[in-house]
């Protein structure tokens, strides 16, 4: 099956950081293109990848850079796909920097940002997929299973943390 989603990052050394959206991709068994292209360094390779990507069956493209990030903003401006951009931490200005360079596009050209570090990569591909399940069932099944599973875990943690408090055994 033809990977229906790619994932951009501005340099190898973003892999690890990364490694949670492309869990998510393996979980919900949705093919992923992965690839390490910098909007700077390698700015040709970019628009090359980015303009061939919707005739290759790409639908999302998540784009995620630190720093100076503008990759995802760069990736936006060659392509009408749906544009997710994950600014990476840990950078000088604690990820700061990237943020406000994802986030903050001109009118027309848009990036739906999602939080830096955390649960940012996880939602970037999670968002990647509720965008592919409007097409696709099966998917959505997925998804909603996927939410119940997570109220289930929530309230099993909260009969934990109630059961704790009422004995006196601390949390
Ligand atoms: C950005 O610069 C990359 O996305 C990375 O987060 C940061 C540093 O890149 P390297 O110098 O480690 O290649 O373009």
């Amino acid at each position: 099956m033809n990977a229906q989603v790619a994932l951009l990052m501005g340099s190898y050394s973003d892999a690890k950081r990364l490694e949670p959206a492309m869990e998510i991709f393996k979980e919900f068994a949705v093919p992923c293109e992965v690839r390490a292209l910098s909007a700077h360094r390698s700015p040709q390779a970019v628009a090359d990848f980015v303009r061939e990507a919707e005739g290759r069956g790409i639908q999302v493209i998540i784009a995620a850079a630190g720093g100076a990030a503008h990759l995802a903003g760069a990736v936006a401006a060659w392509t009408i796909l749906p544009v997710i951009g994950i600014p990476i931490g840990g950078t000088e200005l604690n990820g700061l920097d990237s943020l406000l360079s994802t986030v903050q596009m001109p009118a027309g050209i848009p990036v739906a940002t999602v939080a830096v570090g955390g649960g940012g990569p996880a939602n970037a591909a999670l968002l990647a997929i509720q965008i592919l399940a409007r097409q696709d069932p099966k998917l959505a099944d997925m998804l909603r299973a996927y939410r119940r599973q997570m109220t289930e875990k929530v309230i099993e943690r909260d009969t934990v943390l109630r059961k704790k408090l009422a004995e006196g055994t601390g949390v």
